[in-house]
């Protein structure tokens, strides 16, 4: 297979664009490892199911699958989405998988960030992550595109979320976190932002949603909806840990511009009700040495905010709570020309994350 380009995706004219241009396709995984997914990962199956399904009415999806899985999988979801076998250690491929890139004359490549796992080997949540550090560059070889490997530079897709015109949001949680690349100044990753992905302004939140084991990524806390605007994971009650976090995430977008020059406007997204992990959800965990462990009671880092925009509709979670239809109705009202769809979100939330940690799209060229 080719090798890695070994220019820039800026000194090459290649662009990400935002969530909302069109897309091609959305990528998920499979998810197998029963030390993460309890009960041997069968309600997580369903749960992926729903949501590719969901999907599955507005755009193509894709679904890689191990060997072991492939005639489980196969066998669950129903005929139009593809089934693709494509080994990884866990199944969030908006951290493993490639972040596409554009060039607006039908060029398609992708960035495939090295991956450690969210921390490697300071907190990291799994060993070993070899086979999802290997996800991108399976993915860009089915699909046949040109990739930038950035050795040495640690990167996962829901850390980043930008608008398309020169904005790139993300957390000094995450990012600036010494589990990452702490061989590179706040200055030095910016470069790397700008070089791989064609940005002039980078906004810095400091905090990410209270107790999120990714170290707090963008994707789960705030996301442009349309060039100017942010949607911000809120809560009034100030003696909930998460009130500080969104509120200095509030300050600090009041107080910047877009690439564009724009000040942003900020819808507040309610958050549930504070979700822990119960005794028997726990139970049904395998305990392994090499994976993050699981205890009950804990909190969750749930959000509506970790929600996908396909092509005319608007994947978002739901976590049976009265917020439900506040957050369909907050993304409904600000993106009309879009079907809001929801998917019951807890399952995946027990996991670590949310519907957009478990997919990629893939822009149209
Ligand atoms: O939220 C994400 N982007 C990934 C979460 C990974 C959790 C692994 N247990």
């Amino acid at each position: 297979m080719p090798a890695p380009l070994i220019s820039t995706p800026r000194a090459d004219g290649y662009v990400m664009p935002a969530e909302w241009a069109p897309h091609s396709q959305t990528w998920m995984l499979w998810p197998e490892r029963p030390d993460n997914w309890r009960y041997g990962a069968k309600p997580a199956q369903a749960a992926y199911t729903a949501i590719a399904e969901a999907i599955a009415r507005f755009e193509p999806v894709s679904m890689g699958v191990s060997a072991d899985q492939y005639e489980n999988a196969c066998a669950r979801l129903s005929a139009g989405i593809r089934v693709v076998e494509l080994s990884c250690n866990d199944a969030w491929v908006r951290d493993t998988g490639p972040t596409f890139i554009i060039n607006g004359e039908g060029g398609l490549r992708a960035n495939d960030w090295e991956f450690n796992a969210w921390g490697g080997l300071t907190g990291g949540l799994y060993q070993p992550w070899n086979r999802d550090d290997q996800v991108a560059q399976k993915i860009c070889n089915m699909e046949r595109i040109e990739r930038y490997r950035t050795e040495g530079f640690v990167l996962e897709g829901g850390a980043i979320h930008v608008d398309g015109e020169g904005t790139l949001m993300t957390t000094e949680e995450c990012l600036l976190n010494n589990n990452r690349n702490p061989h590179l100044t706040r200055a030095e990753i910016e470069q790397r932002l700008r070089d791989h992905l064609s940005i002039d302004t980078i906004l810095w939140v400091p905090d990410g949603i209270y107790n999120d084991e990714t170290n707090g990524h963008i994707d789960n806390m705030a996301c442009f909806v349309k060039p100017g605007h942010v949607v911000l994971a809120w809560t009034d009650d100030d003696s909930d840990p998460q009130y500080h976090r969104s509120r200095q995430a509030y300050d600090y977008l009041s107080a910047h511009r877009d690439a564009k020059g724009r000040s942003l406007s900020i819808t507040r997204m309610p958050l549930p009700k504070p979700l822990m992990q119960t005794e028997s959800e726990v139970d049904g965990i395998d305990w392994a040495q090499k994976a993050w462990p699981r205890r009950a009671g804990e909190r969750m880092a749930a959000s509506y905010v970790n929600f996908l925009m396909v092509n005319g509709g608007i994947i978002l979670p739901s976590f049976d709570d009265p917020k439900d239809e506040i957050a369909a109705n907050i993304l409904s009202d600000l993106c009309k020309d879009r079907e809001v769809v929801q998917v019951p979100g807890r399952e995946i939330l027990l996991g670590g994350g949310n519907i957009h940690c478990i997919t990629q799209q893939q822009p149209l060229a």
